[in-house]
């Protein structure tokens, strides 16, 4: 474990991190986000996310859909939406598998997406499919750049090729073996998400409350991942920043009196907004 001071000055140093918003800066000062999901049916998912990466400081957010779904957030039009198929990959950090699916073209798409040499978060059926591709497994621990896996316990199950009972009941021997096999920061998801890294270090993440369980949370939280490591923060600091504001934004929406019953995960972005410019 990392004792308890180190881990209280991890998360606020990236108070610190994000504050210099100099009077001169600009868009390009805060990094470019780019999620890629949306198939079918599941199309609010990285609209979630990349709601979330804006709300969270990211100076553009892209979303790539899966081309059978019309390009367009009209409810969001400072996100910028693409096809999946179309996008280049080459700049900016990826968030890759909010309502992602698992179809030929999501798989074609997830392994360009851990060839390029950008910072990367996998969330979702990115996750569902790596845990049946070894192969993109291999390219995942090969990568040289920094990765962010954010598997809820039933996507570290799969990975792991246990049920989600035994992840439950090892839960830091899950998050560590993933971060090992994987040469990836991990959030193991869930009360108490534990945060784990290849050398073995791990952090339970304080903050969140039953709130959280909700859909779309987890897409909420990948989004912040990204817009963290967009503006420049290390790996290891930004999956703690993101668990740590994730949770605390469920946290105010109680102490708000707005949950912890019907909290919806869009009602999590603007309450993490208003943490950030508090700190
Ligand atoms: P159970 O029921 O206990 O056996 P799935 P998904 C388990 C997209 N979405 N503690 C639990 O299993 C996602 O991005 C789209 C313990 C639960 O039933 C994905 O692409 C939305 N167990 C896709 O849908 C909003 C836990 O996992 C099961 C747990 C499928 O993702 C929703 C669910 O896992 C969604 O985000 C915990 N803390 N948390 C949209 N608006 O477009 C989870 N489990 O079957 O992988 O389904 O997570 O919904
Ligand atoms: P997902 O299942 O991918 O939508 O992710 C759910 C998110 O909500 C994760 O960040 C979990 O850590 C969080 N979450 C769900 N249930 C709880 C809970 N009971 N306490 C704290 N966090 C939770
Ligand atoms: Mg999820």
């Amino acid at each position: 474990f990392v004792p308890a001071r180190a881990w209280l000055g991890s998360v606020l140093h990236f108070a610190s991190s994000l504050r210099k918003r100099l009077h001169s800066s600009h868009k390009g000062s805060y990094g470019d986000v780019t999620v890629i999901g949306g198939a079918h049916g599941m199309v609010g998912a990285p609209v979630l996310s990349a709601r979330a990466a804006a709300k969270s400081g990211a100076g553009r957010v892209f979303i790539g859909f899966l081309d059978e779904v019309l390009p367009y957030d009209p409810s969001q039009p400072e996100l910028m939406c693409r096809r999946a198929g179309d996008l280049e990959l080459d700049a900016g950090t990826i968030v890759i598998g909010p309502g992602l699916g698992t179809s030929d073209q999501a798989l074609a798409v997830l392994r360009k997406a851990l060839q390029s040499d950008r910072p990367l978060v996998l969330d979702a059926d990115a996750l569902n499919l790596l845990a049946v591709h070894a192969d993109l497994k291999d390219a995942l621990a090969a990568r040289s750049v920094p990765s962010l896996m954010t598997p809820h316990p039933l996507e570290a199950a799969r990975l792991l090729r246990l049920n989600t009972g035994e992840v439950q009941s090892s839960r830091l021997e899950a998050a560590r073996r993933i971060a090992l096999e994987c040469n990836s920061v991990v959030i193991l998801k869930g009360s108490g998400s534990v945060i784990a890294r290849p050398d073995g270090k791990l952090i339970i993440n304080a903050t969140g409350n039953p709130a959280l369980a909700t859909a779309g949370s987890g897409d909420v939280l990948a989004g912040m991942c990204g817009a963290l490591l967009a503006q420049s923060l290390p790996v290891w600091d930004a999956a703690l920043a993101a668990a740590w504001m994730h949770g605390r934004a469920a946290d105010r929406l109680i102490e708000d009196g707005v949950g912890p019953i019907g909290v919806t995960a869009s009602e999590l972005i603007p309450a993490a907004r208003a943490i950030y410019n508090e700190l």
